[in-house]
């Protein structure tokens, strides 16, 4: 692995974050957390758990038709092996969004036999949606609005700005998402967020970035790396790799050495305009 600048978070707009996502948490059945299937460690805030506390949650994981199906199962099993219900979905061609009521549902079996036992017949559940910046909240909340998308008023006794999106009669979702920040210090992180696309590249050393998505790539997808860029054999050296793709997308400057910089722009573009294939970023044995 070659060596990154370290990227920087923000403690002071996290503490900030966390107070508000509290305070939303107080008035909901549900917290649903949205996660990008193709890296659902480090899509995550280091603090959810906390934050979320006793509160029933259902973990949806987007984006998965850009994941790798067997990878997403494996995440899927990690889960359920830690007591959290999850489901694969993706937003944008609507996998999986007709299940999502079923397992709001599922995820609140406690709280529906609780009401019963009081005489209360409701089967309401008012949600939060709760994920990193890029995860797709808002992508979500309009998919799962479209249908019946009405707006419904401010309750009394609850602040004066906070509306509710009416999904269908008994499904409601806050209209404010809880927006928290990854761990994106954590030099890995950094690597597997910049991969997927949700963080910006300003804050990025490119060089390594590519380097090590490459060498990543190259060992868990190989066949779709050879054939997009149509090369015979991936070397184990990652700037190997950079040479051979230069080669034959015609990135050489005068005098015949390889233009790395245009490697490395072709290379990400490709991977974040999903050209290479459906593939995951992390498997959970990588972190556990
Ligand atoms: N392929 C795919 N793309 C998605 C999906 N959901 C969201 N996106 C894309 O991801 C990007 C971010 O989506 P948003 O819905 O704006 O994400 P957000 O979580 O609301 O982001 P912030 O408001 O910045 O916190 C957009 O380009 C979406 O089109 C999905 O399920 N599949
Ligand atoms: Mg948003």
């Amino acid at each position: 692995m070659s060596d990154a600048k370290p990227i920087q978070w923000f403690p002071g707009h996290m503490a900030k974050a966390k107070r508000e996502i509290k305070e939303h948490i107080k008035q909901v059945d549900l917290v649903i957390e949205l996660k990008d299937a193709r890296i659902p460690y480090s899509s995550t805030n280091p603090m959810v758990d906390e934050i979320v506390g006793n509160k029933p949650r259902l973990i949806l994981l987007n984006k998965s038709t850009l994941a790798d199906s067997k990878v997403t199962k494996a995440w899927m099993d990690y889960y359920k092996k830690n007591g959290i219900l999850s489901l694969d979905i993706d937003s944008i061609s609507l996998y999986n969004i007709k299940n999502i009521k079923k397992y709001c549902q599922m995820a609140l079996h406690d709280v529906f036999l609780n009401r019963e036992k009081k005489g209360i017949k409701s089967k309401q559940i008012k949600a939060l949606i709760i994920g990193i910046p890029n995860v797709g909240k808002s992508t979500l909340i309009n998919t799962l609005a479209k249908r019946k998308a009405v707006k419904v008023g401010d309750k009394p006794g609850v602040t004066k700005s906070q509306t509710w999106i009416k999904v269908d009669e008994d499904l409601f979702l806050l209209d404010t998402p809880g927006i928290l920040w990854p761990k994106f210090e954590d030099q890995m992180v950094g690597l597997k967020l910049a991969m997927a696309g949700s963080i910006k590249d300003e804050i990025l050393d490119m060089e390594y970035i590519v380097a090590n998505s490459i060498s990543y790539l190259s060992k868990e997808y190989p066949e779709y790396i050879k054939s997009r860029f149509n090369l015979e054999q991936l070397d184990e050296d990652p700037y190997q790799v950079m040479e051979q793709i230069g080669k034959k997308r015609g990135c050489i400057v005068k005098g015949g050495a390889i233009d790395y910089d245009r490697v490395r722009v072709i290379f990400m573009n490709e991977l974040r305009g999903n050209k290479i294939g459906a593939m995951s970023y992390e498997k959970p044995e990588e972190w556990n």
